[in-house]
């Protein structure tokens, strides 16, 4: 910082610099987030100064908040069990919005934890969870701060969560299993129901990370059974700043039971609120506004059509790779695509490099990761795959 301020001019001509060095989504293919919808910007604009964290103060924020908790606990078929309405629970469904998957991961273990450790008096041992191997890194960092154990299922032959590896793994101290509904190398969906049978039969919880799936799978043609339909769910990671189209950061942590919440509670003494369950303090308002807006104004008809869009260029890839000699490692079942190429990791140097092409790796087996988000279109295919051919080619 300097003594003296510089001028408008000059802070913003410093900005539009640092402006041009971003990646503007043109030819990425490596993101799960996206432009958020221009109702969307207005929205966040209009709230840019709320804070969650004080929620006496922004009683019009929260408003907005439990409002797409409400919408979000429909979309995600939460249990109309009517619990009187509070700060953090609506007639049908708790929750709160996070900063996006890596808070709401992190906040449904640490529930888990709190419930079980209040519950069984004398729990003793480092208590576990059980993930998939395909789990984010984001349950590594559960792993790192929470004294828990996360213990990684192996998958099958279609990168699903193995059922049986699952139960060879759970002990006396597993306090919960993790599913994924789209996962984030191959888009996808683990046996929900069957997680869930497991969980029921062992009491013990089922939290399902859908951060990128939540907005993408009730959408598809094809039903797959991952949300609060399924009896043994009891905590659901969904993100607006995902494929639903809202400004970041934007993430939603949704509970069958209001007791999860409680567990959460800390006391906030001196707040125009008595107590605190979410993990960060100041939160954004701005991101409520928005996530609202673009809920409101698309619908589930715009939802639909945006999934509609990814499928169609989803398949486009996978046809016209296939006519250039690429194999995808599984039939997509979302909108993620990995491909089998020579050579991965040069390839994708290469598709930077030469033709500015932004595509990521799996990470076993390593092959070329797409995700085709709303912001790509079937020009950009045509182009991808003539540019990999040549790639390839060398
Ligand atoms: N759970 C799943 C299934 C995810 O795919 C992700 C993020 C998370 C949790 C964590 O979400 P937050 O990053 O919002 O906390 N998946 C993307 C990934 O790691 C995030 C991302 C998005 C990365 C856009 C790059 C990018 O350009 O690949």
């Amino acid at each position: 910082m300097n003594e003296k301020g510089l001028s408008e001019k000059e802070i913003f001509s410093y900005l539009e610099d640092a402006k041009s060095e971003d990646t503007n989504y043109h030819r990425v293919l490596s993101s799960m987030c996206t432009h958020p919808h221009k109702i969307a910007i207005e929205a966040n604009r209009l709230f840019i100064e709320a804070n969650l964290g004080d929620l006496g103060l922004f009683f019009g924020a929260h408003r907005l908040e439990k409002e797409v908790v409400r919408m979000l606990g429909k979309l995600l078929h939460a249990p109309s069990t009517d619990i009187p309405s509070g700060d953090s629970c609506e007639s049908s469904v708790c929750g709160y919005l996070t900063t996006g998957g890596t808070e709401s991961n992190i906040q449904a273990v640490r529930g888990m934890k709190n419930l079980v450790t209040a519950g069984k008096k004398g729990f003793e041992g480092i208590p576990n969870v059980i993930i998939p191997e395909s789990a984010h890194f984001s349950f590594d960092k559960v792993a790192d701060m929470m004294g828990i154990e996360v213990r990684r299922a192996a998958l099958d032959s279609e990168f699903r969560v193995d059922l049986a590896s699952v139960e060879e793994l759970i002990n006396q101290n597993t306090i919960g299993l993790v599913g994924i509904a789209g996962n984030t190398e191959f888009g996808q969906i683990d046996p929900i129901d069957k997680l869930s049978e497991i969980a029921l039969e062992n009491e013990i919880f089922l939290h399902v990370d859908a951060a990128f799936g939540g907005f993408v799978i009730p959408f598809l043609e094809k039903p797959h059974p991952f949300d609060f339909e399924v009896p043994g769910v009891t905590s659901i990671a969904i993100d607006p700043h995902k494929m639903g189209l809202s400004t970041i950061p934007s993430g939603a942590l949704l509970f069958r039971s209001p007791s999860f919440l409680d567990s959460l509670k800390v006391s906030t003494p001196y707040l125009t609120t008595k107590a605190q369950f979410t993990l960060t303090g100041t939160r954004s308002g701005a991101s409520a506004a928005a996530t609202y807006a673009v809920m409101k104004y698309l619908g589930y008809e715009g939802y639909r059509k945006n999934v509609q869009h990814c499928m169609q260029l989803t398949s486009k890839m996978v046809t016209e790779a296939r006519k250039a000699g690429f194999e995808p490692l599984i039939e997509p079942v979302m909108n993620v695509v990995a491909l089998k190429v020579p050579n991965p990791d040069l390839v994708r140097i290469q598709l930077l490099k030469r033709f500015g092409w932004n595509v990521s790796i799996t990470r076993t087996p390593r092959a070329l990761r797409l995700v085709l988000m709303p912001h790509n279109s079937p020009e950009d295919i045509d182009a991808f795959l003539e540019d990999l051919k040549k790639v390839t080619a060398e």
